[in-house]
């Protein structure tokens, strides 16, 4: 890892203000050394600003300004990633993560002057000293707070073409400090939360980095690190942890499409890093992983997404309880078997998995005969005929559309007033995407200049783990504090915008 000494840059103020994100903004509230200087009585509560995010280590000193230090001090540090984090009580705590996933930490120090480092890794923009027990006795101040900020990039991307629109460089700027800030020892998911290694998660941020900081050595210590800790049946788990030793979160439901996405990750790998070697070395497990989609294919050729009398598989899609996921698990299958087909040719293995493209013709003959309707040209899922955004897209990424029927079912959804939205940036990826692969360019540059630029006219210096225009305060853990407001899958308009220059560069 890279390691940055950072400094706060000025203290703040957080005002309440309805059009404000979450209802809160910050500002200026002069010098650090306003706050050094003075008493922390006086001062309890003060907000200091780092200027930008950061993930690491916190380190600072207490010392005494008057008297003789008679008693234990007790202070309270709040780190948030944005300024509503740091103004709405955590308890009575409603969320249903682990409430010690906010950043708040208590340190009592028994004697004065005490220079001290917050055992647990942080990250945060703003953090809020509250002094919760001092004697009358004595006066004391606080006299330095750093960051030792770590990353595990360590080049300069190349700059965009000049031509770049003001906001679509903006925009790729936050997403670089987004994949940047979850760039440690392994892709993180959230540099706060979950802070661990998700297959969907490292699939978008490689994709990133492959167009950006380039560091494939990164991809590749992912790729075998979730190959390493594959179970005993030979399925991936959906998300692993590198410490105390490396291990998965055992007992965890089997999400099923991230098993699949891995396979769409290392074949991106290979086409990125040219690493031979390592695609090789795990061909056998992407091989593995192309099992089980048959396991629930119906004798209709779609994908068994409610499988009652089978063990409980995740099917994520997106954070939307309300989406149907039959369709858009129907597109994933279908894209990962055609990657994972692409893989094979590239490595000559296609021979190992020979039943590869007569399943593709089976599901994508089933979805065109059963989910797409001629009528209004939009793709159906379930037995509600539900109209969704995800629908349309995993049916369009998986080719199951046509050029010509995915425009025309990416146009009509954008015009059906109750089709399911999505609920987070991880699938509007998937949306952008198949706005690009049937050719709607201008649309794609539209969409994502819109929803990403929504998130920074809000004040965002990184992009969220959830982010819906319409509501500020969602949550997929009941509790809108403890959602990652810097989130891995988020950053992906890097990827777009440099991977498709002649869209988002001119
Ligand atoms: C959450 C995280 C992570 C995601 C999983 C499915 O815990 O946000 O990014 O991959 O859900």
């Amino acid at each position: 890892l890279v390691e940055t000494l950072k400094h706060p840059l000025k203290l703040v103020r957080l005002v309440a203000d309805s059009a404000a994100f979450q209802g809160w903004k910050t500002v200026d509230a002069g010098p650090v050394d306003s706050l050094y200087q003075a008493s922390l009585k006086t001062k309890t509560g003060t907000v200091l600003d780092f200027g930008e995010h950061m993930t690491g280590y916190v380190t600072f000193t207490m010392k005494a300004l008057r008297g003789t230090p008679d008693a234990p001090v007790r202070v309270k540090f709040t780190f948030g990633e944005v300024p509503a984090e740091l103004a709405t009580p955590f308890d009575p705590y409603t969320g249903d993560l682990s409430r010690a996933w906010l950043q708040d930490e208590v340190v009592t120090l028994t004697e004065l002057p005490a220079t001290l480092t917050i055992p647990r890794r942080l990250s945060f923009r703003y953090v809020k000293v509250d002094l919760l027990g001092a004697s009358a006795f004595f006066d004391l101040h606080l006299t330095d707070i750093s960051c030792r900020a770590t990353t595990s990039v360590r080049t300069i991307p190349q700059p965009l073409a000049a031509t770049t629109p003001p906001m679509l460089a903006k925009i790729d700027q936050i997403g670089l400090t987004t994949l940047k800030e979850c760039m440690q020892t392994v892709y993180e998911d959230g540099p706060k939360r979950d802070r661990r290694l998700w297959i969907g998660d490292l699939y978008l941020e490689s994709l990133a980095n492959a167009v950006s900081y380039k560091n494939h050595d990164l991809t590749k210590r992912c790729l075998y690190l979730l190959a390493g800790l594959t179970g005993d049946d030979g399925y991936l788990n959906s998300n692993v942890f590198e410490t105390p030793e490396p291990h998965p979160q055992r007992g965890a439901p089997f999400l099923f499409e991230y098993s699949l996405l891995y396979n769409v990750a290392l074949k991106e790998y290979l086409v990125a890093s040219g690493d031979r070697e390592t695609a090789l070395a795990l061909w056998p497990l992407a091989k593995k992983q192309m099992e089980n989609p048959v396991k629930r294919l119906l004798p209709n050729g779609l994908f068994d997404n409610v499988a009652k009398d089978k063990p409980y598989w995740w099917l994520f899609v997106d954070w939307k309880p309300e989406l149907d996921r039959q369709a858009s698990m129907q597109g994933i299958i279908i894209f990962s078997m055609q990657q994972t087909y692409d893989l094979a040719k590239l490595l000559g293995k296609e021979n190992e998995v020979a039943q590869l493209p007569g399943l593709i013709k089976t599901m994508t003959d089933a979805a065109r005969k059963q989910l797409l309707n001629p009528q209004t040209s939009l793709f159906m899922s379930g037995p509600s005929h539900q109209i969704s955004y995800a629908s349309q897209a995993w049916m369009v990424l998986s080719g199951v559309a046509t050029r010509a029927e995915g425009q025309r079912a990416l146009k009509a959804v954008a015009s059906t007033k109750d089709a399911v939205r999505p609920g987070a940036p991880y699938l509007y990826h998937y949306y952008i995407e198949a706005l690009l692969y049937c050719g709607l360019q201008q649309e794609a540059k539209e969409a994502l200049t819109t929803y990403w630029s929504g998130m920074i006219a809000k004040g965002a210096d990184t992009f969220w783990e959830v982010y819906d225009p319409t509501n500020d305060r969602l949550s997929p853990y009941k509790f809108f504090p403890v959602n990652s407001y810097c989130h891995a899958w988020s950053c992906t308009p890097v990827y777009f915008i440099r991977k498709y220059p002649d869209v988002f560069q001119r």
